[in-house]
């Protein structure tokens, strides 16, 4: 039973005193339980001279060392669980670009405050019992198939587990099912909205409201060619598998920023060297979970570039927002020196009208310089037969990169249907420097 009209459960807005202690509380439980029940812990902690009992206040987490996805590989599969194997009801993996997988597990517990975040922002977005909830991401080690499919029925919205692919099949149940909100990743949206138009269907005919889309980044203009799309409201949702998966910050309806759950996590923001930046100012989301029985990460790096956004939300919840990311430390792409990340070539382009809704960037090396060459989908009506007019737009995407980036690019323009299509989360990048 939601809290009120507006909330699912009232810790969504509780006074902020009351958030900091509750979150101190429970900062201080998560901790002297890794060190009490997960030896790598134990032995972490004393190695930097740290006990549970030194951690007194926010600013003390600073003096336990960080955790990081190396940690958890090298303690694949279960070596950082802090329960019993017969505690754990469910495990979860992810895999990264290299090596052993990341193994996630869950106790009882876990997934009862899982489940109930993920219902908390779903509720936040809209979903009510009333709607069609079709879930079109993958239900196997994916955390977002499960995960989205038990906070929408925790709702009592009614879920089509759709997992992926097969698209004109998606489309047509969301027709006859009364389909009233998606999720998927933001690229396999793209998709539908592609595979909808050549069945002759207009996406913004379907009915769907809401779409929450996550688990990779996306940028505000490409926001808009979905919305515009599908005559939706779309909502960025952010998670992890290492903090439960899906549910860990959300949009609201002000669409600005990610509500982040302060009751079961512990936030920090990091420079480079791992210092705690000023508030408001970039840096990588450093997550502790404050409610994790089996797998109580401490000061996990994420990897992912944010801000905090600690004012005041119109909607009443007291939870700070972050950013919507940037980009992850490790797909950044440095070309000749510069500092590029996907998404801001993404943000460049779907602010560009004859740009169609897929690139990719190749990297190459050419002697010792590096070439980042952009291609680019562009929409049917820019053949007009005039080779000057491609050349014109290839110029204009050319300038409008370089504005962006600082850095000259190639832009290579292709038909529609070319680029690879992803269901799940998109490979945007190839970089030959490493074959070469
Ligand atoms: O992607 C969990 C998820 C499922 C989130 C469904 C949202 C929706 P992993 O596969 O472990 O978990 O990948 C986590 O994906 O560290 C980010 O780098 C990236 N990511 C997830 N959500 C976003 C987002 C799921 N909204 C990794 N914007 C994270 C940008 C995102 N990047």
């Amino acid at each position: 039973m939601p809290y009120s009209d507006n909330y699912w459960c009232k810790e969504e807005i509780l006074p902020e005193k009351e958030l900091e202690e509750l979150q101190m509380k429970r900062l201080r439980w998560v901790i002297r339980h890794a060190y009490e029940n997960v030896p790598f812990y134990r032995r972490r902690l004393k190695e930097a001279g740290v006990h549970p009992d030194d951690i007194k206040r926010g600013e003390d987490v600073a003096k336990i060392p960080f955790t990081t996805k190396e940690d958890l590989r090298d303690n694949y599969p279960f070596g950082l669980f802090a329960v019993p194997k017969e505690k754990i009801v469910r495990i979860h993996t992810s895999s990264g670009t290299s090596g052993k997988p990341k193994v996630v597990g869950y106790t009882r517990a876990d997934l009862e405050n899982w489940v109930d975040m993920v219902a908390r922002c779903l509720y936040m977005v809209g979903i009510r019992e009333k709607d069609v909830f079709q879930n079109m991401v993958s239900y196997t080690f994916f955390t977002g198939g499960l995960g989205l499919h038990y906070g929408a029925e925790k709702i009592g919205a009614m879920v089509v587990p759709a997992g992926t692919g097969n698209t004109e099949r998606q489309i047509r149940y969301m027709l006859d099912f009364g389909t009233t909100a998606i999720h998927c990743t933001p690229s396999y949206a793209m998709h539908i909205k592609e595979v909808a138009e050549s069945m002759g269907i207009r996406p913004d005919e379907i009915g769907i409201k809401t779409g929450c889309f996550g688990a990779e980044p996306w940028s505000e203009n490409t926001r808009k060619r979905l919305e515009n799309a599908f005559n939706l409201k779309a909502f960025d949702s952010y998670g992890l598998s290492e903090m439960n998966g899906p549910g860990v910050a959300f949009e609201c309806q002000e669409q600005d920023g990610l509500h982040i759950w302060m009751d079961h996590y512990f936030v920090e923001i990091v420079d480079e060297e791992g210092e705690v930046v000023g508030d408001g100012e970039k840096g990588e989301l450093i997550l502790t979970p404050l409610t994790k029985e089996a797998l109580p990460l401490l000061r996990y790096r994420t990897g992912d570039l944010t801000k905090l956004m600690t004012e005041k939300c119109a909607c009443g919840r007291t939870h700070p927002r972050i950013h919507r990311i940037f980009g992850r430390t490790d797909d950044m792409i440095v070309v000749r020196g510069i500092n590029v990340f996907p998404s801001q070539i993404e943000h460049v382009l779907m602010r560009i009208p004859e740009a169609g809704d897929h690139f990719q960037v190749v990297i190459t090396r050419n002697g010792p310089l590096d070439e980042i060459t952009v291609k680019v989908e562009v929409v049917d009506d820019v053949f007009t037969g005039e080779l000057s007019d491609l050349e014109r737009l290839k110029r204009k995407i050319q300038n409008e990169l370089r504005k962006e980036l600082n850095l000259r690019t190639n832009v290579e323009l292709v038909e529609k249907g070319t680029l690879e299509r992803f269901r799940g989360k998109a490979r945007r990048v190839v970089d030959l420097r490493k074959e070469l």
